[in-house]
């Protein structure tokens, strides 16, 4: 028997504000660089940005009752950092803070509890210019400051924070495959802007501790678990590498406070380490998370990859199915498809198990509480006549990754709670407005904000039923 969702389950679902927001420029926000890079020519699917995204900023009120109404009780979303520090630092801009404030209240006064997310990619472009962004050690002081006045301003009434947002995807795209800004291929960049990521990481973590007592905070990580293409020993070793450096890499260090061993070593030995200056442990060391935010979308499987094997990096931005995306590092390992498993239109496998896998590995790893903070199925939607979506796929995903939760929490993971990407259609980052997630219908395409009405799809209907059943339908 399945262990009953407990009272006080968090039903979330989440969002980010570069993806639903738009007012990319009112009541004085500054520019962040995917305000800038997203204008860029060939940057992402059809030339989609976010200036107008799905407008939350100026439609909060109504997504806010439709929240309500699915009977929603939790929301992860994430603070615009420019649009409280409009060039990164200075004076907080009451505006920005504002918009924050009445979300909250909002929320809070329709019974959500409101899971706020620090940092989701919108660096203030003023930083990236000023000095390289997260390629500096200022970045640690100018996060905290940023930090530190949400904390200040929020600390009564938001309980679940969320420090960082995928630092491990986010920096692959910035530094590595070059797919996000600042768009560089450069492993020792990559390294670097990680380390600094870590320090702030910690800092914030440990600031959080004086200013908000009563809260819980933790980075949300981009857990792809690995698994191994055969039980071969060179399959074995490439599947060991890859969970070292593709996962244990950033979660031993936030939760540890250490990088993992073998791992270092080898980057020592390559040159591409970050340079760790002394003091740097005792903050890594001063700054353990309370939880850890799981976003699981898929497993990914790995083969032996001889030293003077393939450097590959290929991904799917168009939902053609079939591009395999790939990705691989020699003398360590490579990714492979895995014949067990069946994939979305963007090629993502679909793999519910490996989310009961996800959650118990970290659990037993870690002893920490998790909390699913991002899992579903972006698809092509149809807008049928009568305004009807008809998404049949996203419930049967998204019923077996909810029953993959409960097998966990069978076998003993402290779940907080599961938030679904995404309350709403999104601008996906490269993907554009097509790649849908939402159980909320928007009326848009790439080029034509349209309307941007909302229409409940069937999703919609069907998570309505299981939160108010708490999780037994
Ligand atoms: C995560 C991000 C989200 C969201 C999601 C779906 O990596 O935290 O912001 O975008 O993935 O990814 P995509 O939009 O590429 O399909």
């Amino acid at each position: 028997r399945l262990t009953p969702f407990p009272q006080g389950f968090l039903w979330g679902a989440a969002s980010a504000a570069y993806q639903v927001e738009g007012a990319h420029d009112a009541d004085g926000k500054g520019p962040s660089v995917w305000d800038v890079f997203t204008h860029l020519p060939g940057k992402t699917f059809q030339g989609s940005n976010g200036d107008v995204a799905v407008d939350h900023y100026h439609r909060m009120e109504e997504d806010v009752a439709l929240m309500k109404e699915m009977g929603l009780t939790a929301y992860r979303f994430s603070v615009s950092w420019p649009r409280i520090f409009p060039t990164g630092r200075g004076e907080a801009n009451e505006a920005g803070m504002a918009f924050y404030e009445r979300l909250i209240d909002a929320l809070i006064a329709a019974g959500i509890e409101p899971v706020l997310t620090l940092y989701h990619w919108d660096l203030p472009q003023a930083l990236q210019e000023e000095y390289g962004g997260w390629e500096d050690r200022r970045i640690i002081a100018d996060f905290e400051h940023y930090c530190v006045a949400l904390f200040q301003r929020f600390a009564g009434k938001v309980k679940y924070w969320v420090s960082l947002n995928e630092q491990n995807y986010n920096t692959t795209n910035a530094y590595q495959l070059g797919t996000h800004p600042p768009a560089v291929q450069d492993r020792k960049r990559f390294f670097t802007a990680n380390h600094h990521a870590f320090l702030a990481n910690a800092t914030v973590i440990a600031a959080f501790r004086k200013h908000v007592p009563n809260g819980l905070i933790g980075p949300s990580f981009a857990y792809s678990p690995a698994y191994p293409a055969s039980s071969a020993p060179a399959d074995m070793l490439a599947f060991e590498n890859a969970e070292e450096f593709t996962n244990w890499w950033w979660l031993d260090t936030y939760c540890f406070g250490r990088y993992p061993q073998a791992a270092l070593a080898w980057l020592q030995k390559t040159g591409e380490a970050p340079d760790i200056q002394p003091g740097d442990v005792a903050i890594l060391q001063a700054g353990l998370p309370d939880f850890v935010g799981v976003n699981y979308y898929y497993t990914t499987t790995f083969t032996d990859n001889p030293r003077d094997g393939a450097t590959m990096q290929r991904i799917n931005t168009t939902g053609q199915k079939g591009t395999t995306p790939s990705s691989g590092v020699p003398g360590l390992y490579r990714t492979t498809p895995n014949p067990h498993l069946p994939t979305s239109n963007w090629d993502w496998a679909i793999d519910p198990t490996g989310l009961r896998i996800a959650l118990r590995r970290l659990a037993s790893r870690y002893d920490l509480p998790l909390m699913v903070t991002e899992n579903g199925l972006g698809e092509f939607d149809k807008l049928e006549a009568g305004d009807k979506v008809h998404d049949d796929y996203r419930i049967d995903y998204l019923r077996a990754h909810l029953q993959a939760c409960q097998e966990a929490m069978s076998d003993g993971v402290q779940l907080l709670g599961y938030c679904p990407w995404s309350f709403t259609d999104i601008l996906s980052w490269l993907n554009g407005y097509q790649k849908r997630y939402g159980f909320v219908y928007i009326n848009r395409d790439e080029t034509d904000a349209k309307d941007l009405r909302r229409i409940r799809k069937d999703s919609f209907f069907w998570y309505q039923t299981v939160i108010a059943s708490n999780g037994q339908k």
